[in-house]
């Protein structure tokens, strides 16, 4: 089976856990906006009756977490009866975003669900787009703190510390708390990116005495792959070669940890390679012993509930600011300081679970 058929017979499969988990059904605070269809579907209207038109944005189309992160999106379209799009660029870049916030602003969505490929990048035309009535919603990826004011809330994984300090526990573990270590990571305008690698330099220095990073700094340690296959691989390379010495990668970002893990044993690296990875794509990998472990959240509970805010933000039952909060999938979310609401901490994937949790996401 090809990888398309792969991710779409997980997608069915996924779609069908988040039903059969009673996520479905939660569209209970729109009594003046909801109307029920003679199939017992709930629509959610705009003022003028139409039903609303979200954009689901994500950094880069062809990013397999984005795909699973669309699936929950739509899953919440679906059951808010709104009409959802997926559309962004093919590169992870703030600029090729930027042309498809100004497509959605020109076509008249109602809201846009976006993950941030750049932190700054993308502000003007964010603001632009509230300008013209447009609610947005970031989620997986945020605007820079200083620009809150240019989405409604934003939906992330969990706190950036925990995210960060988790996968410095993880590659420890794996090099037996002694070496150099390296970071493959996204992109340096991603905030996610940028948050969790800031939460890794104290932490490793704090807590593992043996343990440094290549060139002797944090800044000296981080490697950026662009969340592209092809340049991640190359960027692995360039770690392998400019310190020969290297104990363990840790890669933050699902493209980067597939990409060193298919290098890794493509080249018998012995290096350690752990991050946050995507269980159907390094199903194959811990599978054959290359990775030990890797983690994460849930994609497609992030893309559900950030169309919840969206959503729930239009209609006025939920304004983002801080203390406010929403339900989605019966589950009830809080916004902190900064407009954040948390979705849980990273699960882990190792040979004892990856046969279950590749079936999912
Ligand atoms: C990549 C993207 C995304 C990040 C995941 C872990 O897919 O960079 O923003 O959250 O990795």
């Amino acid at each position: 089976m090809n990888n398309r058929l792969i991710n779409s017979a997980m997608r069915t499969f996924a779609l069908s856990a988040v039903v059969a988990l009673g996520i479905a059904g939660c569209a209970s605070t729109t009594e003046t906006e909801t109307t029920e269809d003679t199939t017992g579907s709930s629509e959610t209207t705009t003022d003028a009756g139409e039903s609303y038109r979200i954009a689901i944005m994500p950094k880069a189309i062809n990013i397999g977490y984005f795909s699973a992160w669309d699936e929950g999106a739509q899953a919440a379209c679906v059951e808010l009866g709104a009409t959802c799009d997926y559309i962004g660029p093919n590169e992870a870049t703030g600029p090729a975003q930027v042309q498809f916030i100004n497509q959605a602003i020109q076509e008249g969505y109602d809201a846009i669900v976006i993950s941030a490929a750049d932190q700054n990048a993308i502000v003007p035309a964010l603001e632009e787009a509230i300008a013209a009535g447009i609610t947005i919603v970031t989620s997986d990826a945020d605007v820079a703190a200083e620009s809150a004011s240019a989405r409604l809330v934003t939906i992330l994984p969990s706190a950036a510390d925990r995210i960060g300090t988790a996968e410095v526990d993880w590659i420890a573990e794996e090099v037996g708390e002694e070496g150099s270590v390296a970071i493959l990571s996204a992109s340096a305008t991603a905030a996610n990116q940028n948050v969790w690698i800031e939460a890794m330099g104290p932490y490793l220095e704090a807590t593992y005495p043996n343990m440094s990073w290549v060139g002797g700094s944090l800044e000296s340690a981080v490697f950026y792959g662009d969340d592209d296959a092809t340049k991640s691989v190359e960027q692995f390379n360039a770690i392998l070669s400019q310190y020969p010495d290297v104990a363990g990668i840790i890669a933050p970002t699902t493209v980067g940890v597939l990409a060193a893990a298919q290098e890794k044993k493509a080249k018998g690296a012995t290096v350690a390679v752990t991050g946050l990875g995507l269980p159907s794509e390094m199903a194959p990998y811990i599978e054959d012993g290359t990775i030990a472990k890797v983690g994460l959240w849930n994609p497609i509970d992030l893309g559900y509930v950030a169309v919840y805010a969206a959503v729930l933000g239009m209609q006025g039952e939920f304004d983002g600011s801080v203390g406010s909060t929403f339900t989605a999938g019966g589950t009830s979310y809080v916004v902190i300081e900064g407009g954040i609401a948390y979705l849980g901490d990273p699960f882990t994937f190792t040979i004892d679970n990856i046969a279950t949790f590749k079936e999912i996401y």
